[in-house]
Order: C-alpha cells, then structure tokens, then sequence
C-alpha cells in the first residue's frame, strides 16, 4: 500500500467496444503489479468502467469516465455497432482531453506516460503536446497490424496493378514479412469495403501514426510470426510482443464464476469429444446459419458448448435445447468462461468468428479451429490460422449450410494425416506461447522493456 504517495503518473486509454477495454485493463493490471508505487488513470465509457471495474479492487489503477458520444435520445433501432464507433470517434478526441486534465487535478500528479489501444490514433497527438511518451498497445494480432501499416503501399500497388484487384487473387510479397495472402482477406478498409467510414480512416490513421510511438506494444508472442515481427521491428521504435496475455493472467486465481457451470458438464464428457462454439462478443450468425450448424450438430451427434446470446437463442431449431440437454449432448450458455473452456481436456475444436483474442487463446490450449470470419480482421487472422500456420479450417462459402458444417467438422475431427498435422503444429506453437511467457521467454524479457519505457518517462 503506498499511503496515496505516487511516484508517476500513468494515463491509460481504452477503446470502449467489444474485448477492447478488457484487454487494456488487463495491461494495466500488469504493468500496475510491476509498478506499485505508480497511479494508472484508466480512461474509459462509464458504461464499459461500471462492468469493468464492478470485479477489480486494485488500489493504483483509478477508472475515469469519457463519454460515449450518443445523443439523448438516440434511437438505436437498426442501428449497427459501427454506428456507435462512429458516434464515439466524434467526441473521442475532446473527451479524452478533458478527462486527462480532470485526472491529473484529482490525483495531484501530471500524467509522464499515455498508454493507449492502438485504434486511438490521437493519442499520439496528445502526448505530444503534453511532451510525455506515447505506447501503442495492440490488441488484434501482428498480421493485421501489418496490413494496417502497409496500408498506403498496398493501395499505390494495387492502383499500378490490374492484377492486383481481384478478392480472390492470392498475392505475393504484398505485405512484408507474409510470403502471400488473398486480397479479399486483407483487412475490411485497407483495398475493400468503404475506404471512408470513420472505422476504416481510423484504421488507416492508426497505421500511420504507428512509427511515432515509443512503444507499440502487441497481444502476441514473437515465435508466432518471426518475418513480420522482423519486419515491423524495424519500422517501430520498441515493437515488444508481450503476449499472450491471458496465460500471464491465467496463472492467478480466478475469481470469476462459471455461472453456468460449463466446466462441471465438460467433466462430464469424454475426452477430446466436443465442439465449443462462440463468435466473440459483438458477431451473430444469421437464423438460417444458426440452424443449419445445430441441425449438423444432432445430426453428426457431435457434443458441444455453445455460447450463444440470450437473444439469438430463439432462432435455434424447436426442441434443440431440450433434447440436447436431455441426452447431455449440448449445453447452451449465454456466457462461458472461454480460456478455462478451451484448456478442457474434453475439447476436441473451436468453432470461432477469428477474433484475435480467441485465436491466441485457442492456440494457448492446443485446439484446433474452424473459422468462420465476420468482418475486420477475422478474414486476415482465418488466412493465417489456415494457411499459414496450418491449425485450422475456414469453412467453404463463408456461411454455414448443414454440408458446410458437416464437411469442417469432418476435417478437424477425423483421425487422418492433415488432421494429425494440424493437432501437432498447434501443440508446438501452445509450447512456445508458453516458453514466451514463462521465465526468461521472449514476452517477459519484452514486457520489461515495456515497464521501463512506461515508468522511466521523465517530465
Ligand atoms: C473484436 O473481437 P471480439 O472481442 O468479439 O473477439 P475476441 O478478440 O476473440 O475476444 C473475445 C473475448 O471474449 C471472451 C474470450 C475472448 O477473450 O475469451 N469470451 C468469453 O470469455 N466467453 C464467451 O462466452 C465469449 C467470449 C473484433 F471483433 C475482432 O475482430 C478483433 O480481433 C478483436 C481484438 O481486437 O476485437
């Protein structure tokens, strides 16, 4: 307990939508375990703090509230999530001004270092004309980072070539570091997609303000992409992978509960047996492709664990949850504890949307997936997770249809050659995930590079 008596003062700005703000609280958690006697002002929506901060009792992180930028009134009927990304960027920049200035009055310190997610570009600007360190922390995976950085120099070339402009031409070399990649899986708004909406020209904003960071800090280990880790090294100033974070986390007790007792029912199962299925915090599958993977579900009688959102859940074929928790076949939960869940030993494959997060942290358990990319930079990761790392399946078409689901299932779960590849290249890469985090791995040695280039900051 430091008596109130900080030494520094660090501000941290969270992007308030999806696992965003989880993953930055997160980092802050442990760069205020390694910094005790340093205050971290944690800048977020007040909506996302209440839920944030209802679990954490840790005395040197302190939330502030930002506004969301949604009018009174607004009516959110029809309305898209990046609707309210929008909406937010208007009054980001302002907001998290202000709030800064308010921090620092309250807390009686001037702020020495920004911490932000990557997404929040100004940040940049912010520190600077506070005359402090800017780090960037990353919260998707080193291959999109990537496209984003690259950005202006994909566009010159696809503008050159003709060749260049299929979705579906596989390209070489396009990005440094990737031997090749399907333009249509690039990230939405880097060559496809509307190149103006506020999210793509963040996007774009955040490649750009990259190299002016004095740290940019990632959700990932560097053993997983050496090329582009190489690559980017040399184009940031402290590019550290100091991931995956949730095997750091996962060392420490949990407090969270497993409200709906999914890892009693996967002690009830056999092991290497059942489907866990969920598409992140913020994608649903439509009611036709819901249909068709539970029909496939009974009908292949594979065993599962589906988090499904309350309200998607009346779109599930009649009688589903009935009979499939009558002959304990399936169980159907709003919510599951996702990294303990994959770490089962009754798991056999990750059915995913290929956020970054659950990618990581189905490779932190050795389980293969099969992906099925919404938007943003689930197409790019699903490239990787197939054909670069080789761990895992897109499904054929992009939406599930019962021959589709039929057919990924068969691919992971059947005892043949590429089935067997797969489950041992995603052991060896769950092995070095956890030789990068552990003693002397990669992303400790990195994490206290970055411990030092947040706390050492002189005013
Ligand atoms: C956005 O992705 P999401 O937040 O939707 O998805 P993930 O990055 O995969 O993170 C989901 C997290 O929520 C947890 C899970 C992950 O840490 O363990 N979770 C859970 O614990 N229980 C559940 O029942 C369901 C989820 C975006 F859409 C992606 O494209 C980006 O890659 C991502 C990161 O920037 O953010």
């Amino acid at each position: 307990i430091n008596n109130g008596v900080w030494e520094r003062h660090v501000g941290v700005f969270a992007f308030p939508f999806a696992s965003h703000p989880k993953h930055l609280l997160n980092l802050a958690q442990r760069l205020a375990s390694a910094a005790p006697t340093v205050v971290f002002s944690f800048f977020n929506t007040a909506k996302s703090n209440r839920a944030l901060f209802s679990e954490l009792n840790c005395d040197n992180i302190r939330p502030y509230d930002v506004s969301d930028g949604i009018p009174k009134d607004y009516s959110f009927v029809g309305k898209h999530p990046e609707d309210m990304i929008s909406l937010f960027l208007t009054v980001a920049e302002e907001e998290y001004r202000r709030a800064v200035k308010l921090a620092e009055e309250d807390i009686g310190l001037r702020i020495s270092c920004l911490v932000g997610d990557a997404f929040l570009w100004f940040s940049s600007q912010i520190a600077e004309d506070m005359n402090i360190p800017w780090v960037s922390y990353r919260t998707g995976g080193t291959c999109s980072l990537s496209a984003h950085f690259y950005t202006d120099l994909i566009r010159e070339k696809s503008a050159e070539d003709k060749g260049l402009r299929g979705p579906d031409n596989e390209v070489a070399d396009l990005i440094p570091g990737l031997s090749t990649i399907r333009l249509g899986d690039l990230p939405v708004g880097v060559l496809f997609g509307n190149l103006e909406s506020p999210f793509a020209v963040m996007l774009h904003k955040m490649g750009r303000s990259l190299p002016k960071a004095t740290a940019v800090a990632i959700n990932s280990f560097q053993e997983l992409d050496t090329e582009l880790t190489k690559d980017l090294s040399s184009k940031f100033k402290n590019f550290l992978n100091v991931g995956p974070s949730h095997l750091i986390s996962k060392r420490k007790p949990s407090s969270k509960i497993d409200e709906f007792s999914c890892i009693s029912w996967l002690d009830t199962q056999k092991p290497r047996s059942v489907a866990y299925i969920s598409f992140g915090t913020m994608c649903k599958l439509s009611p036709d492709e819901l249909v068709a993977l539970a029909e496939t579900l009974e009908d292949t009688k594979t065993p599962f664990l589906w988090s499904l959102k309350n309200d998607s859940m009346k779109h599930l074929p009649d009688g589903f949850l009935e009979r499939t928790s009558a002959n304990g076949m399936g169980k159907v939960v709003a919510w599951a504890p996702q990294v303990q869940v994959l770490d089962h030993f009754s798991i056999s494959v990750f059915v995913t949307h290929g956020g970054w997060n659950s990618v990581l942290e189905s490779i932190g358990a050795g389980v293969p997936m099969i992906c099925r990319p919404f938007f943003g930079d689930q197409q790019i990761n699903t490239w990787m997770v197939e054909r670069v790392w080789g761990i895992g399946v897109r499904i054929e078409g992009g939406n599930f249809t019962k021959d589709v689901s039929r057919c990924a299932l068969e691919q992971i779960l059947s005892l043949n050659e590429s089935s067997k590849k797969r489950k041992e290249r995603i052991e060896a890469l769950k092995e070095l995930a956890n030789k990068a985090v552990g003693p002397n791995g990669s992303s400790t040695r990195n994490f206290e590079t970055l411990v030092d280039v947040v706390t050492s900051a002189t005013l």
